[in-house]
C-alpha cells in the first residue's frame, strides 16, 4: 500500500496574459514551487508517481453541462483579446490557449487519484494540480476553476466504483460554492466547508456559504458550512472545528471515501487567506481524516498563493498520507472566541440532522455568524429614548447570550461526575451531569473483594459510583465521565477489567503520575496504556507508551498546554504511530484519539477526543 502523487508538468503553461491584480496570483510557480520542495525533501520518491491524464468530455459532463465543455473546448483557438473578453463573462478568471489541456488534466489527476485508491494500487494520495475546481459550476467558470476536479471525481467514484457516501473536505480559505451547488440536494455526499466569510463581506459575498445552510430536500444536513468571521484563525481553531464539528458529523455519514479539496490559502502567510495556521497542522488534519473511510484520503489542491507557505504546507500532507508522525503544534492550543461562535452556530445548524450534535444543554439557537457587527447595538446611536429603551433591552439580550457561549468555552461535552466529596463539586461547571447513584451493593462488593485498598469506606463508595458510571457510558448514557476515589490504581484496574469485559473492544488508558500497568492485565492488545510521570519513566513497550516530564515542570501538576512539549516526544510517537497502522480497521474513536495524542496536537484537542 503505498501514496499516490498525481502531477503533470504540462499543467505548469496555463498563465495570465493580461494585467489583472486579482487573478495574477494564480501562477505555474505554485506548482514547480511545491514539486520542488517535495524533491528536495525525499517525499516526491516514497510516492507511487502517476503521470496525469486527461479527462474525457464525458467524464467532464458528469458535472458540467455540454455546451460550457465546448465553450471551454474553443478557448484553445481563441486570440488574447477574445480571451480576456471571455474572461470578463466570468468573476475571478483568465484564460489562456492552454486553459483547456490543463483544466483536462487537472480533472484527470483527481480521476486517477480516486482510480488508484479504490483498485487498491494505492492506500491514498494527492493531486497536484492547477487550475483549481471547487469554485467551478455546471456551466459556469469561477474564482480561478474552469471543471469541479473534485466534484468530477466524487461522481466518477460513485459511477464507476459503486461508491455510495463520498465525505467532501475543503479546507481551501474560499467556500467551495462550486461543490455546494452540485451536490447540495444529494445525501450521498457530504460536503464540509470552512471560509474566511467575515460576515458575508468577503469574496465570494454569499448568503449561502453561511452555517444556516445545510443543504436542500434530502440533502439538508449534507451540506456542512464553518463561516470564519475573523481572520488570524491558527492551529487550535483548525483542529477544534476538526474535533467539534467535521469529525463527530463524519463519523456518523460514515464515508466510503474522504475527497479534500485541500486549498493552502487557509495557511499562515497567504495574502487571500490572511489565517495563522501553520504548514504542520495540515500534517494534523489529515492524520484525523484518516481514521475516516478505511484511510481512503485522496487529497486535491485547490488554492495557495504563497508559494513557501504553499511548498510547505503540500510536504506536511504528503508526510501525513506516508504515516509519518506529524510534528508537534506550537503555540497555546486555546482556540479564539470568534472561532468558537462559528463552531457554535454550525453545531446549532447542523444538530437537527445528527444525533452526535444533539448533546443536553446544547448551543444556542441564534446563528450569530448572520449578525453584522453594524447591526448589533452600538453604545451611541441616533434615535429618540424609546429606541434606546429597546435597544437596551437587545443588548442585555445579546450581551446574556455572549456570556453562554463564553462560559461554554469549548462545545459542551455529556460528562457525568461521582464524587465521594461533596465539595468538590463548587469547582466543577454548573452543567454537568451529578451521578448519586451507585451499582448494586453484591456487584460492588464482588469487585472489591479483588483489592484490599478497595474495602476501605470512601474507596468503596467510590467504586460504587465508578461502576455505575461506567455502565452509564457503556449503555451510551452518557459520553464521559469524572470520578474521584482515594484508591487509584485499584479503581483503574476494577474499571479496565469491567470495560472490557462489558461491551468495550478496546481501552485506552492514560495514566497520569505514578501509576503502573496492573500486573494481571491480560497482555492480548486489547489495553494501550498511556502512562505520563516523572522523568524516571522508561519503560516503552507498543501497548505501553510512557511519557517521562522533564524540567521544572516534572514536579508540577501539568496544566494541558504544558504538555505540548511532550506530545513530541519521538519514541513515543513512533511508537504509536506504528501501532495505529498495523492496527487499521474498526476502532476509529480510538485511532482518533492516539493520532492527535501520539502526533503532537493539543492538550484540549485531545480530551475532545477521548471523550466522544
Ligand atoms: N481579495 C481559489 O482559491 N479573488 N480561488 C478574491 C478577494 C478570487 C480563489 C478577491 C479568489 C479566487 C481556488
Ligand atoms: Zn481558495
Amino acid at each position: 500500500m503505498r501514496t499516490a502523487l498525481v502531477y503533470h508538468e504540462e499543467m505548469t503553461a496555463a498563465r495570465l496574459l493580461w494585467d489583472d491584480p486579482e487573478c495574477e496570483i494564480e501562477r505555474p510557480e505554485r506548482l514547480t514551487a511545491a514539486v520542488e520542495r517535495l524533491q528536495q525533501g525525499g517525499l516526491e520518491q516514497r510516492c507511487l508517481q502517476l503521470a496525469a491524464r486527461e479527462a474525457s468530455e464525458a467524464e467532464l459532463g458528469l458535472v458540467h453541462s455540454p455546451e460550457y465543455v465546448s465553450l471551454m473546448r474553443g478557448t484553445q483557438a481563441l486570440s488574447t483579446e477574445e480571451l480576456q473578453a471571455l474572461s470578463g463573462q466570468y468573476d475571478a478568471v483568465y484564460f489562456h490557449p492552454s486553459t483547456f489541456h490543463c483544466a483536462r488534466l487537472a480533472a484527470g489527476a483527481a480521476l486517477q487519484l480516486v482510480d488508484a485508491v479504490l483498485t487498491g494500487t494505492a492506500h491514498n494520495g494527492l493531486a497536484l494540480v492547477r487550475p483549481p475546481g471547487h469554485h467551478s459550476q455546471r456551466a459556469a467558470a469561477n474564482g480561478f476553476c474552469v471543471f469541479n476536479n473534485v466534484a468530477i471525481a466524487a461522481r466518477y467514484a460513485q459511477k464507476r466504483h459503486g461508491v455510495h457516501r463520498i465525505l467532501i473536505v475543503d479546507w481551501d480559505v474560499h467556500h467551495g460554492q462550486g461543490i455546494q451547488y452540485i451536490f447540495e440536494d444529494d445525501p450521498s455526499v457530504l460536503y464540509f466547508s470552512w471560509h474566511r466569510y467575515e460576515h458575508g463581506r468577503f469574496w465570494p459575498y454569499l448568503r449561502e456559504s453561511d452555517a444556516d445552510a445545510v443543504g436542500l430536500g434530502p440533502g439538508r444536513g449534507f451540506t456542512v458550512n464553518l463561516p470564519w468571521n475573523q481572520v488570524g484563525m491558527g492551529n487550535a481553531d483548525y483542529m477544534a472545528a476538526f474535533l467539534h464539528v467535521l469529525l463527530p458529523v463524519a463519523f456518523e455519514f460514515d464515508p466510503e471515501l474522504v475527497l479534500v479539496s485541500a486549498g493552502f490559502d487557509s495557511a499562515i502567510g497567504d495574502p487571500e487567506g490572511q489565517m495563522q495556521a501553520t504548514p504542520e497542522c495540515f500534517a494534523h488534519l489529515t492524520q484525523l481524516l484518516q481514521v475516516l473511510a478505511g484511510g481512503r484520503v485522496c487529497a486535491v489542491l485547490e488554492g495557495g498563493y504563497h508559494l513557501e507557505s504553499l511548498s510547505q504546507s503540500v510536504c506536511m500532507v504528503v508526510k501525513a498520507l506516508l504515516g509519518d508522525p506529524a510534528p508537534p503544534l506550537l503555540g497555546p492550543m486555546v482556540p479564539q472566541h470568534s472561532a468558537l461562535e462559528s463552531i457554535q452556530s454550525v453545531r446549532a445548524a447542523q444538530a437537527p440532522h445528527w444525533t452526535s450534535l444533539w448533546q443536553q444543554g446544547s448551543t444556542p439557537t441564534l446563528s450569530l455568524s448572520t449578525c453584522s457587527p453594524e447591526r448589533r447595538p452600538s453604545p451611541v446611536s441616533p434615535g429618540g429614548p424609546k429606541c434606546k429603551a429597546a435597544e437596551a433591552q437587545t443588548s442585555a439580550v445579546l450581551s446574556s447570550l455572549l456570556d453562554r457561549l463564553h462560559l461554554c468555552a469549548t462545545p459542551p461535552v455529556r460528562t457525568a461526575i461521582a464524587l465521594t466529596a461533596p465539595a468538590a463539586a463548587m469547582v466543577l461547571p454548573p452543567d454537568i451531569l451529578r451521578q448519586e447513584e451507585s451499582a448494586p451493593r453484591e456487584e460492588t462488593q464482588a469487585w472489591a473483594r479483588l483489592h484490599e485498598a478497595l474495602t476501605q469506606d470512601t474507596a468503596f463508595t467510590a467504586l460504587g459510583k465508578v461502576l455505575h458510571l461506567l455502565n452509564g457510558i457503556l449503555d451510551g448514557q452518557v459520553s464521559s465521565g469524572i470520578a474521584t476515589t482515594p484508591a487509584a490504581a485499584s479503581t483503574l484496574e476494577v474499571v479496565l477489567r469491567q470495560g472490557l469485559s462489558h461491551g468495550a473492544q478496546r481501552v485506552f488508558c492514560v495514566a497520569l503520575g505514578q501509576l503502573d500497568r496492573p500486573p494481571d492485565l491480560a497482555n492480548d492488545g486489547r489495553t494501550l496504556w498511556l502512562n505520563i510521570r516523572g522523568k524516571e519513566a522508561a519503560a516503552l513497550s507498543t501497548l505501553h507508551v510512557s511519557v517521562p516530564l522533564s524540567g521544572p515542570m516534572a514536579s508540577r501538576t501539568p496544566k494541558l498546554h504544558s504538555w505540548l512539549p511532550f506530545y513530541g516526544d519521538q519514541r513515543g510517537a513512533e511508537s504509536w504511530s506504528s501501532w495505529s497502522r498495523r492496527r487499521a480497521g474498526p476502532g476509529a474513536l480510538e485511532r482518533a484519539a492516539g493520532s492527535t495524542v501520539g502526533d503532537a496536537a493539543g492538550g484540549c484537542s485531545f480530551w475532545s477526543a477521548v471523550s466522544w
